[in-house]
């Protein structure tokens, strides 16, 4: 490991489904930025992915995930070098189908991270992805299966 590089570090990040829409934000970020990504953030010491994926998302969108299940769907190595501040991410991508009739109204809770939060049609995503989750769905990962 080169000195200067900062340690990899564990990201967990969130599927929220209805419908056929998942949950998007454009980034503000040195990581990714002005890309649609989902909502997530650094694991914290002595969390379970399903806490920190309810934390990050009732923090970031206002959504309290409440009695939903949190499931766990896949993990990707994610090696940002070509960014402003280098970064290595294990990424845990977690999911969670929401009620269609669920009336909870999405918010912007973290303006300077994120341009706002949309739903978005799985057959019309929008573009650019950030590259974590293009390079997934490029393989053919569907967050609706499985
Ligand atoms: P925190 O202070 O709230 O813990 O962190 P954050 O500001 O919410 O972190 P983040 O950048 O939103 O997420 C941490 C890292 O997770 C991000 O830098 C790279 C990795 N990551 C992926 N894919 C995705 C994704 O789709 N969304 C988000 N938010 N992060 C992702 O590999
Ligand atoms: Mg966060
Ligand atoms: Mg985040």
């Amino acid at each position: 490991q080169i000195a200067s590089m900062p340690a990899p570090r564990v990201a967990v990040v969130v599927f929220l489904l209805k419908d056929r829409s998942i949950l998007l934000g454009r980034r503000r970020s040195s990581v990714g930025d002005a890309t649609f990504a989902l909502p997530g953030g650094n694991l914290e010491f002595g969390e379970s992915f399903e806490e920190c994926a309810a934390r990050e998302v009732k923090e970031e969108t206002g959504l309290d995930l409440g009695q939903n299940k949190i499931e766990y769907l896949t993990v990707t190595n994610n090696v940002f070098l070509d960014q402003p501040k280098k970064c290595h991410y294990v990424t845990i991508f977690m999911r969670v189908v929401l009620d269609p009739q669920d009336e909870q109204v999405v918010q912007n809770l973290e303006p300077e991270k994120c341009d706002g939060w949309d739903w978005f049609e799985w057959e019309k995503l929008p573009q650019p992805l950030f590259w974590p989750l293009e390079k997934m769905l490029k393989g053919g990962f569907d967050p609706f299966l499985r």
